[in-house]
């Protein structure tokens, strides 16, 4: 047995409000080992880029059984965890993800985002033409669950669904970088076609598309630089 399940069945409970609520203890650090240790968190993740350019060599479905468990982890309203990942590596499926997000992305790219929307998109470089969809071994398509159905057919309420799952797209985004994988979050649009391709229910709503996988042998991200702190913080003291 590990420590930390050691821990686990050592764990006192107590009750709230007629609820068990377990102690929870986490390790915490010295401020230099916490500096260190934010520090290094953000250097890590500023290495992650938005990739467009994937390899179809295949990873292993195991990877992204973990990756869905590190995303689930997100907080969410009242615990709902209002999220399903659909994990699409069906080459049909994918070619016709890929047919329906072209059609709509044409109709985008020719008209429908207009002018200052496209002079914005012109320094990332993307266009209508999405061949990742069918390249990326595994898309992974996040919908969010606007409601849920009891045994009744009841409908039972979620909450802050938006935030619940932008969080969970979040620590996926993460975790892919983590594993030394690459993603791509796109979002086609708009992309209703995702729910019927993938025949999902009423109470679930496309929220990302995420394809997952190596990159490509020869891949270029556009020049960026980040915000620098005082652009994206105010501190009160
Ligand atoms: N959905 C389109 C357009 C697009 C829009 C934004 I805002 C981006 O940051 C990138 C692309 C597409 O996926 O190409």
């Amino acid at each position: 047995m590990t420590s930390l399940a050691k821990k686990n069945l050592m764990k006192d409970s107590k009750e709230i409000n007629g609820f068990l609520h377990d102690r929870y203890e986490r390790t915490t650090y010295e401020v230099p080992e916490m500096l260190q240790r934010s520090k290094a968190f953000y250097e890590w993740l500023d290495t992650r880029r938005t990739v467009r350019d994937f390899s179809d060599k295949p990873i292993p479905k195991a990877v992204i059984e973990q990756l869905l468990l590190a995303a689930s982890t997100a907080p969410s309203g009242a615990h709902k965890q209002p999220w399903t990942f659909c994990v699409v590596a069906n080459p049909d499926l994918k070619k016709q993800i890929r047919i329906e997000a072209e059609k709509e992305e044409y109709e985008s790219y020719h008209g429908r985002m207009g002018e200052e929307w496209l002079q914005d998109l012109a320094p990332i470089g993307t266009d209508w033409q999405k061949p990742f969809l069918e390249i990326a071994p595994y898309l992974i398509v996040i919908f969010k669950r606007i409601y849920e159905l009891d045994e009744e057919q009841n409908k039972q309420n979620n909450y802050y669904v938006n935030e619940s799952v932008g969080l969970a797209a979040g620590l996926l985004l993460a975790a892919i970088h983590e594993a030394g994988l690459v993603a791509l979050t796109h979002t086609p649009s708009p992309m209703n076609f995702l729910s019927k391709i993938l025949a999902r229910p009423a109470n679930e709503r496309p929220f990302l598309l995420i394809p997952v996988g190596y990159p490509a042998e020869e891949v270029y991200v556009p020049q960026l630089t980040r915000k620098k702190l005082p652009d994206i913080s105010v501190f009160y003291e």
